[in-house]
């Protein structure tokens, strides 16, 4: 056999791990580069071939960077902590720990048999206690710090402390919980110690709070909102329910302007980056008062539109609003309390998309409109947000959607009388105003543009104290507990119910164990059941763990120095590995993972611990692989099959089949017999004696029997071809559908390859014989093509470049070591394996091909891409030039004076000046 890829690959996946050969350098002159990939949750699973489309594209880019000299840090890890080992260990009782180190096990062996060169000695597990000990420290940071809005930085609690002891909380312009007092210094010192550690628990970053979250009774646990769908959990499909919890928060928010305003600065997809906007969500607007007409009570409300305050018909406040029960009539305090309570049971998202069926109630009450003292009722309805603005809104049917739909449902006003008072003849079917740009009558306002009279009446609103400027974030304060055993332990213990950091001796804290993984019968999280786990044998510690996002949220700085137990990071090694230039993932962690990693670096980097604020410079994301889906055609009733383009002749029920049973889209009957034991016995109606199956492009998953392991691939035709076919299948970034088939295109290829180095009987030669012109141009080509490709990460043309090349080279019978050598290196980052046995025999025992120089084109043999330029004399062509298209005006230039033709002509002239105009014409003016 020639081209026998198990051996070469078992060989080589082994001497790399024995030798370490990706081991980054500590100590180096080399500039370092960071290549990361988003770390796996490790499933039951297993991978499947759509998992290692990043890690083969980030591989690709880090042989790249060695092979340009880069000291090149490219580490993997595990993201262990997580729902499903919990809930498996609930179904069979087995610790998570133990289902988390078999998976891992799984994972490794198939990462380290695709060629990946990981520096495996940076390996960490985020549910390791050496690891969460940090995370931990981490919060404990954060819980001993607040946001100073002066310096616009986080400064450790006792700058707080001391702040207090001298002045008070006066001067203090600082993110805290909305009841805390204003006191004085005499005041603070005059407080026990309880009573001041609550005070500092409003401006801690780590704090508790009552907050409203997704509750989810069956899970036991609060949900964040991208893990709810239509009022149900998106595992389980479990009812979700908006419950008021006491939370560990993170005071994200005091960020938002860091985050979106830093956003710039990266290179990320501009995708990426306009969702994290839109979740930062920066609006300027006014808070206007709105005073109750009967009561003596103050509703403020947030809009961005206070050029509409003519059209005001009511206000809305939200259903959790703290005013209602102040305001809401004896008459109607019975369908308020109804509506309230329904409204509980819808999710955030629920409430913001139903605009199409907008509900609410009547309070019962009236208030004044400041600028025009018109009364108006108030309604209670949950498309108002509690958690946005101030949880009320003035509503302007004439101006926009939502309260357009209110006021036509609850038959409330629309004002539609416009400049000059003129009335509209048609009733409106829409906001009709705002279409039009037109404003509702006003003194004040008539004629101008929007933008004039947002000025104008932002100023009167201002100087007639109605209103104050405010800048309004969409962005939370992000809930951090979860009330599940698989997650790390909160190093905070309570005494006399305030919650006190854990000496930084003690941690980790790490996870007791339990007798089961369930929550107590009164809905208390799992860790509660341990009655002996108690700090200093006493206090009880937090029961709740943390979320899923801790661990990965500082991963990428462990990385670094994982095995240090002294510091979370050695600073020498910070310095000089400093944060990820490049990261690879999918874009579904956009405003989750990518938000919260931004949050902690900044907050490091605040503290001193760290000296960058951003943690990925480089962001790509990569597309999804799609599974390819087969089906059969049972008819109703029966058990016959009939094939697919002669099922319309029956009634029947479309079957997902396992795609291991179907070759070329036919059915292998007798396997699908086997399959299934009611299936021994079927029938079929079959298309020129073979069973066609329908199939679907869908996502690659267990359920729809469309996934496609590594291992088979890798056993078939090896981790080479696996690697090259998954990059041919189109641009990274791009989801594609994954085919089988066209693995062998690639796998000709790379026979082909070794080939140009091997005899038939398999005796490895090349020849020493000079190249050829076309060699040198076909070679310089490739290499520069390769260079621009991977740098581009258009990896799918790469593929394409090295398949004209061997081709040619076959063509040619060209063994030529010259040409080759370099061809090996350089194709050394997509097939590692083949290339690194290749590059043994052409060196005989040097280091490994991925310490070689990545080869270098010559810009004089890329000819097709050369320009020909006529050369002008005073505007007169007198010769002309062909040069390469990389070339800049002054090398063009140069080359134009060094022209045979020119020299002479210009002889001793003095030139006035030489203009090239690139790609067209070079002209030079002389006396
Ligand atoms: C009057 C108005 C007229 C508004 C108009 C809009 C258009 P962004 O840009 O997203 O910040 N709003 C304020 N607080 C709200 C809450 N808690 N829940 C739901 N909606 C709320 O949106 C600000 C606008 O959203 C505000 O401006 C307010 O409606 C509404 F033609 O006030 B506006």
């Amino acid at each position: 056999m020639s081209y026998d890829f198990k051996k070469i690959e078992k060989k080589w996946a082994k001497k790399w791990e024995d030798k370490q050969t990706f081991k980054a350098q500590s100590e180096t002159t080399k500039p370092k580069f960071y290549v990361l990939d988003m770390f796996p949750y490790p499933s039951g699973a297993g991978l499947h071939v759509g998992h290692p489309l990043g890690y083969i594209g980030s591989d690709i880019y880090a042989r790249y960077m060695r092979l340009r000299g880069y000291n090149v840090l490219h580490p993997m890890g595990f993201d262990s902590f997580g729902l499903p080992a919990e809930q498996y260990a609930i179904l069979t009782g087995q610790h998570p720990s133990k289902t988390t180190t078999e998976n891992i096990k799984k994972y490794k062996e198939q990462l380290k048999s695709l060629g990946l060169s990981f520096d495996w000695s940076k390996e960490l597990k985020t549910s390791n206690p050496d690891y969460y000990k940090w995370t931990q420290w981490i919060f404990s940071k954060l819980f001993n710090a607040y946001y100073c809005y002066i310096d616009n930085k986080a400064l450790p609690i006792s700058d707080l402390i001391q702040e207090f002891e001298i002045n008070g909380n006066t001067n203090i312009k600082s993110p805290c919980n909305d009841e805390t007092p204003i006191f004085t210094a005499k005041k603070w010192n005059n407080w026990n110690e309880e009573e001041q550690q609550t005070i500092l628990l409003n401006y801690r970053l780590a704090y508790l709070s009552d907050s409203i979250v997704n509750w989810c009774p069956e899970l036991g646990t609060v949900l964040a909102n991208d893990e709810v769908s239509d009022g149900l959990s998106i595992r389980g499909g479990h009812p979700v329910y908006q419950k008021k919890m006491k939370q560990w928060c993170l005071r994200i928010s005091a960020y938002s302007d860091r985050l979106l305003s830093d956003l710039e600065g990266l290179d990320w997809p501009t995708s990426l980056k306009e969702q994290q906007k839109n979740w930062i969500g920066k609006s300027y607007g006014l808070i206007i008062n709105f005073k109750c007409s009967e009561k003596n009570i103050n509703i403020p409300v947030f809009t961005t539109r206070p050029d509409t305050i003519f059209g005001v018909t009511f206000l809305v406040l939200s259903p959790e609003h703290s005013a209602i029960e102040n305001i809401i009539t004896s008459a109607h305090k019975e369908q308020v309390e109804k509506y309230i309570k329904l409204s509980r049971k819808k999710s955030e998202r629920e409430k913001i998309s139903n605009i199409h069926n907008v509900s609410g109630v009547f309070s019962g009450t009236y208030a004044i409109n400041p600028i025009n003292n018109q009364k108006i009722p108030i309604w209670i309805s949950d498309y108002v947000l509690s958690g946005y603005g101030s949880g009320a809104i003035m509503a302007v049917p004439g101006h926009d959607t939502r309260d357009f739909k209110f006021a036509k449902k609850f038959k409330l006003d629309i004002k539609t009388v416009i400049a000059n008072n003129t009335e509209l003849n048609e009733k409106p079917t829409e906001p009709y105003l705002e279409k039009k740009g037109l404003l509702i009558n006003s003194e004040y306002l008539n004629n101008l543009n929007i933008q004039d009279a947002l000025k104008k009446i932002t100023t009167i609103i201002k100087e007639k104290k109605y209103g104050d400027s405010t800048i309004n974030y969409k962005m939370r304060d992000a809930t951090f507990s979860r009330q599940r055993y698989w997650g790390e332990p909160f190093p905070i213990y309570y005494k006399n119910n305030v919650p006190y950091i854990v000496d930084e001796k003690d941690l980790p804290i790490t996870l007791p164990d339990v007798e089961s993984y369930l929550p107590t019968k009164e809905g208390r999280p799992p860790l509660a059941r341990s009655n002996k786990w108690k700090y200093k044998s006493i206090y009880d510690f937090e029961h709740s763990t943390m979320p899923g996002w801790a661990g990965s949220s500082w991963y990428f700085l462990r990385y670094i120095d994982p095995n240090n137990n002294n510091e979370f990071v050695n600073k020498k090694l910070l310095n000089y590995w400093q944060n990820v230039d490049l990261y690879i993932g999918g874009s579904e962690h956009a405003t989750g993972h990518l938000m919260y990693s931004r949050f902690w670096t900044k907050f490091l980097y605040d503290l001193k611990y760290i000296p960058f604020d951003e943690p990925f410079k480089k962001l790509i994301n990569q597309g999804m692989i799609l599974g390819q889906s087969y089906f059969v055609y049972r008819i109703q009733n029966k058990n016959t099959f009939v094939s697919y383009n002669l099922k319309g002749n029956y009634q029947t029920t479309k079957i997902h089949v396992d795609i291991n049973i179907v070759k070329k889209g036919f059915l292998d009957i007798n396997k699908f017999k086997e399959s299934q034991k009611n299936y021994e016995k079927a029938e079929f109606i079959l298309e020129d004696e073979k069973y066609i199956c329908g199939s679907a492009t869908e996502k690659m998953s267990k359920s729809f029997y469309n996934v496609v392991t590594p291992d088979s691939i890798i056993e078939e035709y090896g981790a080479d071809a696996l690697r090259m076919h998954e990059m041919f299948l189109g641009p990274l970034t791009q989801h594609k559908p994954w085919n089988t088939d066209g693995i062998s295109g690639v796998f000709s290829f790379l026979k082909k390859f070794w080939s140009l180095f091997h005899s038939e009987n398999d005796e490895f030669f090349i020849d020493n014989e000079e190249e050829s012109k076309e060699e040198l141009i076909m070679l310089h080509k490739t290499i520069k093509k390769i260079q621009h490709d991977i740098e581009n990460f258009s990896f799918n043309t790469s593929i394409s470049s090295f398949m004209i090349l061997v081709n040619y080279l076959k063509k040619e019978n060209c063994y030529k070591q010259k040409i080759l050598e370099p061809l090996v290196i350089l194709l050394s980052p997509f097939a590692p394996f083949i290339c690194e046995e290749i590059w043994q025999k052409l060196k005989s025992n040097s280091t490994s091909i991925a310490y070689s120089d990545f080869p270098k084109y010559d810009s004089s043999f890329l000819l097709d891409e050369n320009i020909n330029y006529p050369i002008a004399i005073n505007g007169k062509k007198k010769a002309s030039i062909t040069v390469a298209s990389n070339l800049n005006n002054d090398e063009v230039q140069e080359i134009a004076l060094n022209d045979e033709k020119i020299r002479k002509i210009l002889n001793d002239k003095k030139i006035r000046k030489i203009i090239v105009i690139p790609k067209k014409i070079i002209n030079i003016v002389i006396k």
